[in-house]
């Protein structure tokens, strides 16, 4: 075993060293068994609890052991994710000796840095890892330990570059809110620190068949929207505010529809209390704050007033943005969110439609679900889904009015086949042909 430092290595085994590649630990990504050609949703089989979110899941939990003579304490040091480029994508403060980050990533971010801005130590990993475990040795220790080096946790297999052991000055603190000048995005205001994205990097888009509970073409362009919220933290990495922007790409659908937006946890449940303090518009567009115990926004009133259906058949149009701020109650200590897009129906507020596995409203009515196509879920007994989210590196382009998403994408019937461990980049490989591109 490697003599170590500061931030150190657990050797489960050293004979394994060189035999554990990382193939093995990314799930299947090569597994391209089960191939088909098929286009037409009704051939597809669909994976038992599938979930029909297009993402690469963010978990994982960095957990810090002592294994010096010294006492020392990480406590509330500051940690930031990274993307292999060296953009900052998040941060989190060590607590409790771990640290931890969840959320949704594209797929091509398959390898993320985690930066430990006090020693300058840099730990690759995958963003799916799970538990780490790092040992921490004396900080006292003066000695030079090697520049870069391995470390093994069962199968789990990094490259560890360390440039430094001792701690380093950082910048300044210009707001002395404790977050540096270097890492903090607004280093003259004491009370915001961090602003980071959602999604933390690439597109975010929500696609919708609008017939529930009744099967639909699965062209998947009866509502279709891209969002992008720029997430303000205070210094102890609560958010206080949400810039919201919303881009409605499409209205291929009949109906009339709203398009709602609900503050939910990163886990899809409820916060059960009211976590917006207010919500403002900008350019005079004033979302209005439904539902205040919901935490849900209406983000638009009848699609069908845009007057543009962009799907290659009815009218085209120039896309709608819907821009507004939330501001957050920052004595919640809100840490994450997830931004739940649904629609419900215009003129029957009643008839909502999700995610498979998401939550309806108060206002939902459940006498609706286990009716027509439904099998009590918002999926078909087939497994069949009324809405699908995707996170993508490049933007999304939904199919052309009647075109089945799976003769779109040649690659997605495969991607559920082999339930989402290949074919990650499915979304961003269309047939150009039948996806619909904005002139
Ligand atoms: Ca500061
Ligand atoms: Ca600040
Ligand atoms: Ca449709
Ligand atoms: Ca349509």
């Amino acid at each position: 075993m490697r003599k170590l430092t500061y931030l150190g290595l657990i050797c489960a085994t050293t004979t394994s060293l060189f035999s554990c590649t990382q193939e093995e630990n990314i799930p299947t990504l090569s597994n391209q068994n089960n191939v088909t050609t098929i286009t037409e949703m009704k051939d597809v089989q669909v994976p038992e609890q599938f979930s029909w979110s297009a993402s690469l899941p963010l978990d994982l939990n960095i957990q810090f052991q002592n294994i010096g003579e010294t006492n020392f304490n990480l406590e509330n040091e500051l940690v930031l994710l990274m993307d292999m480029d060296g953009n900052h994508l998040t941060q989190a403060f060590i607590k409790d000796n771990t640290v931890s980050f969840s959320g949704k990533l594209p797929h091509s971010l398959n390898k993320l840095q985690v930066y430990f801005p006090k020693t300058q130590n840099i730990l690759e990993v995958y963003p799916n890892e799970g538990d780490v475990w790092m040992e921490v040795a004396d900080l006292s220790t003066n000695a030079v330990f090697e520049n870069e080096f391995l470390y093994i946790d069962g199968l789990k297999y990094f490259d560890y570059q360390a440039k430094s052991n001792a701690r380093v000055q950082t910048s300044g603190d210009a707001d002395n809110d404790g977050v540096a000048d270097e890492f903090d995005s607004f280093p003259n205001d004491p009370n915001k620190a961090f602003n980071e994205r959602y999604p933390l990097s690439g597109y975010h888009s929500t696609l919708f068949e609008d017939l529930w509970p009744y099967q639909g073409d699965y062209d998947f362009n009866d509502v279709v929207v891209s969002t992008i919220i720029n997430t303000i933290k205070d210094p102890q990495n609560n958010i206080i505010q949400l810039s919201v922007s919303i881009d409605i790409d499409a209205n291929g659908g009949d109906f009339n529809s709203d398009i709602m937006l609900r503050l939910l946890k990163s886990d899809k449940t409820s916060f059960g209390q009211q976590i917006i303090s207010s919500v403002g518009g900008a350019d005079g567009f004033e979302p209005g704050l439904q539902e205040v115990s919901s935490n849900l926004i209406k983000v638009i009133s009848n699609n069908q007033n845009l007057g543009y259906k962009n799907n290659g058949d009815g009218a085209n149009g120039d896309i709608e943005n819907k821009s507004f701020s939330i501001v957050i109650d920052p004595a919640l200590e809100i840490k994450s969110i997830d931004p739940n897009i649904f629609i419900c129906r215009t003129f029957d507020r009643s008839h909502e439609i999700h995610g498979s596995d998401y939550p309806a409203t108060v206002s939902f009515n459940s006498a609706m679900l286990n009716t027509g196509n439904d099998n009590g879920n918002f999926m078909t007994s087939d497994g069949y889904p009324w809405r699908i989210e995707i996170f993508s590196s490049t933007k999304f382009y939904h199919p052309k009015e009647g075109v089945s998403i799976v003769n779109a994408y040649p690659d997605f019937a495969n991607w559920v086949q082999n339930n989402k461990q290949s074919y990650t980049d499915w979304m961003e490989t269309p047939q150009m042909s039948k996806v619909f591109v904005q002139e």
